[in-house]
This record gives structure tokens, C-alpha cells and sequence, in this order.
């Protein structure tokens, strides 16, 4: 054997830079499920199984190529359960030349490749469309760097809705202002999500997960994620087709009982590369009937949000992860497993999250981050928990959407202030709050909303940090308009709720 090229489960693109000058006669692939990867946080089994199912119909997409594979079960007697052993094993069986591996989405996994006794190859991942180079150059010119700005360069950069003079189209970089509408009493239809129906490779999977990770949290009969790049390709044209239109209105818009509204679903399979960034972004700029507020929101996510994180994720490991700016140290509480609370905005989220692992981004935000900010939770442990929960999560757009975005534990990196609301919020973007026992508006009593409490009490106990930022002084005029009586009665029932929590 030539090259050995090693293909982890979020690298699962046939023409990626792994595969450059790959000969079959000479080179072959190595694809491992492995224990260590599905039980180093508890997992959603839906997760394990979707990671599992796309390695496996991604095996056969190689091999219709006419590549070899040598494909490790998880089932298999050989099998030592962790990439170090199982890359060393097939090193020694197989004496390639060079092994060689695309540069994982995790720092851990990084690390352990490094320090494999046999040297492997790490190849750059030309998936993204902004190298750490790239970013390390744009933090040099922008030395408190936000992700407006970096949109800016990457429209710039990849000429996307730019006019001829370079300008943006529609006259405005950005349309999020009109990307904040919550549902009236009349409301559009939502389409139905596609199902993917499992077929005979996913369902041995599921027959896996089931026997071997039963005490997994989440469910499994739910399972009908797209799995195969075939299948992505028909999600995204589902999406232009159906959803696209009017994904920009409604993206900050929550309904009970619709995890998935206009929102794209892209995430997992993007994450696991079986799509490119760049076609996804075209197939919806292909849809001349979309409007712009629209259009202009997609690709603001994707070549904005998206590469940022990956390029702050980089640039600051290790030390990111431990980082606290807020010096949060309570535990997840524990409904967030299980879904039992009678919170209704919180059970909602959750409940999608255990039928689908899968919430999107306003409830991952401003529900189930939201929360756990509030109380106090240590960022790196929600971080964990979404790790354990969403089939989309990997390690490099987790970490700086989690500890950073939604729990400011960076002090101020991803987001410049915290994404700090109260229940009344809530009440605006969902139909929750009418179906809750708690009253948004209400502070103390025994039917405070927990969110209101807490957000008073949040603002009150980090003064000294925010009040003088310029973007949090409306919240802090607010909180001023309350009598010092008024807010020790607040910090008190947040006190007793927090109790209750952990
Ligand atoms: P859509 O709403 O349709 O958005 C389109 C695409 O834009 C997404 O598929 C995604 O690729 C990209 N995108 C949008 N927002 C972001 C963002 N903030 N960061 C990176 N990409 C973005 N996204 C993940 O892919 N994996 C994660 O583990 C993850 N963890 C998150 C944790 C928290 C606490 C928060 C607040 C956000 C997280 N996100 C994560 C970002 C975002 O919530 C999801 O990408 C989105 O909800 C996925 O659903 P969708 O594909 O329907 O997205
Ligand atoms: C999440 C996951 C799981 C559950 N299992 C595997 C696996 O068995 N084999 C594999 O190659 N990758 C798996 N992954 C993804 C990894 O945890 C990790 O996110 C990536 O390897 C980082 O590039
Ligand atoms: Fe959530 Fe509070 Fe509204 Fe209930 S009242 S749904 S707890 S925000």
C-alpha cells in the first residue's frame, strides 16, 4: 500500500483535499466507528446513528468509485475502539507509505493524530472558504474582530450578492432587521418536513445503536435524517423549493410542536461535508423568487456565522475552552435530559431536541441557552450537553456557538454582549408563553416567568461588567426603573429558583 487515507466521520466528501493523487492500485481507505468517539460524552443515540449511517453509505459511494476500503465496525471482534489503536493496527497491517488525514473539526482529535508514533499527513480542509491563515490576517487588521465585519470581507471575497461596483445588492450588507417577525394570528403555511425513510444500511445501524447504546439519552424511532450525499442534495432542493422564501422573515420565530419551520436542516450533513458551502449557497441564489431579506440571511449564516466561529475555534484552542468570562460554576440542571419541566418554551425545546436532536438556532439561543446563562451554568458543561444532544454538533462549531455565543463565557469574542432576555421576549417570538404556567411579565410570585426573574437578577448581578456597554444601556435604564426593594425581592426568588434547579 501506498497511502493510507484515513476518513473521519465529519469528512465526508469524496473529493476532498484527503483524496489528491489518490491511485486506487495503490491507495486505500480506512474508516473507523469507534467506541471512544460515541461514549466520551453521553450521546443522543440519533447522533451515533446518523455519524454512523452517512460513514457507511459514504463506504459505498467509495467503493462505486472503485476505491478500497477497509471499513471497521463497531461490531467488529478486531475492533480497539479508539482512532489511535485502530490508525496503528492498520499502520502495521498494512505498511502504507504515508498515512494521510484531513485536519479534523476537533482540537482533541487533532492532537491525538499528532502524536501517533507513525507520522500522518494533515492536509488543510479546503472545504471552508477562510483559512486559519486567512482569519489570522483579518484578527491582525480587526484586532476586536466581530462577525459583521468579517461578513463583510467574505461577500467581498467570494463576490457574493455584490453588484458590479462592488456594492452590496439591495443597497444594505445586512437585512436582519427584517428577519425578526414572531407569528401573528394569520400565519403561512409550514411545509412538511421531508422523511428520509431509513433503508437496509441505516436500519442495521439502528439495530446497532439501539443494542449498544440503550442507555444513550434521546430517542431513536424518529430516525429519518438524510444520510447519504444523494439525499443531502434532495434536502437542499426541498429547502429552496419550500422553505427558502420565507426563511429570512420567520428565522427568529418559535411555534409549539414545529422544530423546523423555514429553517434550512443543512446543518449535519454541511458538518459532515457530504455538501460544499459553496453549492449550498448557490442552489439558494439560483431561486429568483426568494427575496432578498432572505437570500442575504442564508448566506449571511453560512460564509458569515459559519466560517467565524470555525476561525475563532481555531485561533484560540486550547485555552478557549476554559474560558469563563461570567465565572459561571453551576451544573446543567438535570431536565434538560429529559424534557421535564413545566416551562413550556424550555419543554418544547427540549422535546425537539430529544425526538430530533435537533432544535434551531432561536431556540438553541434564546431558549435553551438563554437559560442556562441565566442560572449560571459553567459554559464548557452546556457546551457538552449540545455535544451530547445535536446530530450537527462537531467539536469546532460548538464550542465558540455555545460557550461563546449563547453563554458570553468568551467575555465578549463571538457576540459583544450577552444575548440577555426575559421571558417577555419570549412571549414575542413564540406562542408559548400563553400555554405556560408562568406569566412573562411577572418578576416574583408564584407565577414569575423563571426567565424574567433571573434576567433581572442577571442584569443586576453583573452591573459592574455591562452597564457601561453602550448596546446593553436600554437594560440597564429598564433595570434602573425598578426600586432597589423591587430587585432584592428579585435576586431573592432567583436565589430560591436556582436552589430548586440544582
Ligand atoms: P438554518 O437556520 O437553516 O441556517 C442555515 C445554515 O447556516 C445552518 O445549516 C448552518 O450551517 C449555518 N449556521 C447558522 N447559524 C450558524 C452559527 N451560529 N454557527 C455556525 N453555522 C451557522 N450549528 C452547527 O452546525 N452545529 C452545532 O453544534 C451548533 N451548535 C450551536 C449551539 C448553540 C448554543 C447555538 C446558539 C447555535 C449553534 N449552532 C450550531 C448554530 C445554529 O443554531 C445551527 O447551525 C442551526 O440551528 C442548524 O439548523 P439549520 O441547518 O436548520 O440552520
Ligand atoms: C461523533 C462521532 C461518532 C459518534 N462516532 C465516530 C466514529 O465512530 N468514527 C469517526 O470517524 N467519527 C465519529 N464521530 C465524529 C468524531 O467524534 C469527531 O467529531 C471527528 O472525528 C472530528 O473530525
Ligand atoms: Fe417560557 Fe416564561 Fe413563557 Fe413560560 S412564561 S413559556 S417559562 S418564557
Amino acid at each position: 500500500v501506498r497511502h493510507l487515507v484515513v476518513v473521519l466521520g465529519d469528512q465526508l466528501d469524496a473529493d476532498s483535499a484527503a483524496f489528491d493523487g489518490f491511485d486506487p492500485a495503490q491507495d486505500v481507505v480506512l474508516q473507523m466507528e469507534v467506541a471512544e468517539e460515541a461514549t466520551y460524552v453521553p450521546q443522543h443515540k440519533m447522533r451515533i446513528a446518523y455519524f454512523f449511517a452517512a460513514m457507511r453509505h459514504f463506504r459505498a459511494e467509495l467503493e462505486a468509485r472503485g476505491r478500497t476500503v477497509h471499513y471497521m465496525r463497531l461490531d467488529d471482534p478486531a475492533n480497539t475502539g479508539a482512532f489511535d489503536s485502530e490508525i496503528a493496527r492498520h499502520q502495521a497491517a498494512l505498511q502504507p507509505q504515508a498515512t494521510i488525514v484531513l485536519e479534523p473539526g476537533e482540537f482533541r482529535v487533532r492532537e491525538k493524530l499528532r502524536q501517533l508514533p507513525q507520522r500522518v499527513e494533515l492536509r488543510a480542509d479546503r472545504h471552508f472558504l477562510c483559512t486559519a491563515d486567512e482569519f489570522d490576517a483579518f484578527t491582525e487588521r480587526h484586532p476586536r474582530p466581530i462577525m459583521e465585519t468579517f461578513y463583510r470581507a467574505m461577500r467581498r471575497k467570494t463576490g457574493l450578492l455584490l453588484d458590479e461596483g462592488g456594492r452590496p445588492v439591495g443597497g444594505s450588507w445586512n437585512f436582519d432587521a427584517e428577519n425578526r417577525k414572531g407569528f401573528g394570528k394569520s400565519r403561512p403555511p409550514i411545509p412538511l418536513a421531508r422523511s428520509y425513510a431509513p433503508d437496509a444500511i441505516t436500519r442495521d445501524v439502528l439495530k446497532l445503536v439501539a443494542a449498544r447504546f440503550s442507555n444513550s439519552p434521546g430517542r431513536l424511532d424518529r430516525f429519518d435524517l438524510p444520510v447519504s450525499r444523494v439525499d443531502a442534495l434532495t434536502e437542499l432542493s426541498d429547502f429552496v423549493a419550500w422553505r427558502l422564501s420565507l426563511f429570512g422573515t420567520y428565522q427568529d420565530a418559535m411555534l409549539s410542536d414545529e422544530p423546523f419551520l423555514y429553517h434550512s436542516r443543512l446543518s449535519g450533513a454541511l458538518n459532515l461535508h457530504m455538501l460544499d458551502p459553496r453549492e449550498v449557497v448557490e442552489a439558494a441564489l439560483a431561486n429568483r423568487n426568494a427575496p432578498l431579506n432572505a437570500l442575504e440571511g442564508f448566506v449571511r449564516q453560512i460564509i458569515g456565522w459559519r466560517e467565524f466561529v470555525r476561525g475563532v475555534y481555531w485561533q484560540r484552542m486550547p485555552d478557549y475552552a476554559e474560558e469563563n468570562a461570567l465565572d459561571a460554576d453551576l451544573p446543567m440542571p438535570r431536565f434538560y435530559w429529559t424534557g421535564e419541566t413545566d416551562m413550556r418554551c424550555l419543554a418544547q425545546a427540549i422535546g425537539h431536541t430529544i425526538d430530533h436532536a435537533y432544535a434551531h438556532h432561536i431556540e438553541r439561543l434564546m431558549v435553551l441557552g438563554l437559560f442556562a446563562m441565566l442560572l449560571g451554568v459553567r459554559p464548557y458543561d452546556v457546551h457538552l450537553w449540545h455535544m451530547s444532544m445535536f446530530h450537527d454538533a462537531v467539536d469546532w462549531v460548538s464550542l465558540p456557538n455555545t460557550l461563546g455565543m449563547s453563554q458570553h463565557g468568551d467575555g465578549g469574542v463571538v457576540g459583544t454582549k450577552p444575548y440577555a432576555a426575559s421571558g417577555h421576549y419570549i412571549d414575542r417570538m413564540s406562542d408559548h408563553c400563553r400555554n405556560c404556567r408562568y406569566d412573562p411579565k411577572q418578576a416574583t410570585g408564584d407565577r414569575a416567568c423563571p426567565f424574567t426573574t433571573l434576567y433581572w437578577s442577571f442584569l443586576a448581578k453583573h452591573r459592574r461588567r455591562f452597564a457601561n456597554n453602550g448596546r446593553m444601556r436600554n437594560q440597564y435604564v429598564n433595570l434602573d426603573r425598578r426600586s432597589a426593594t423591587e430587585i432584592r425581592a428579585i435576586r431573592a426568588h432567583a436565589d430560591t429558583i436556582t436552589a430548586a434547579l440544582v
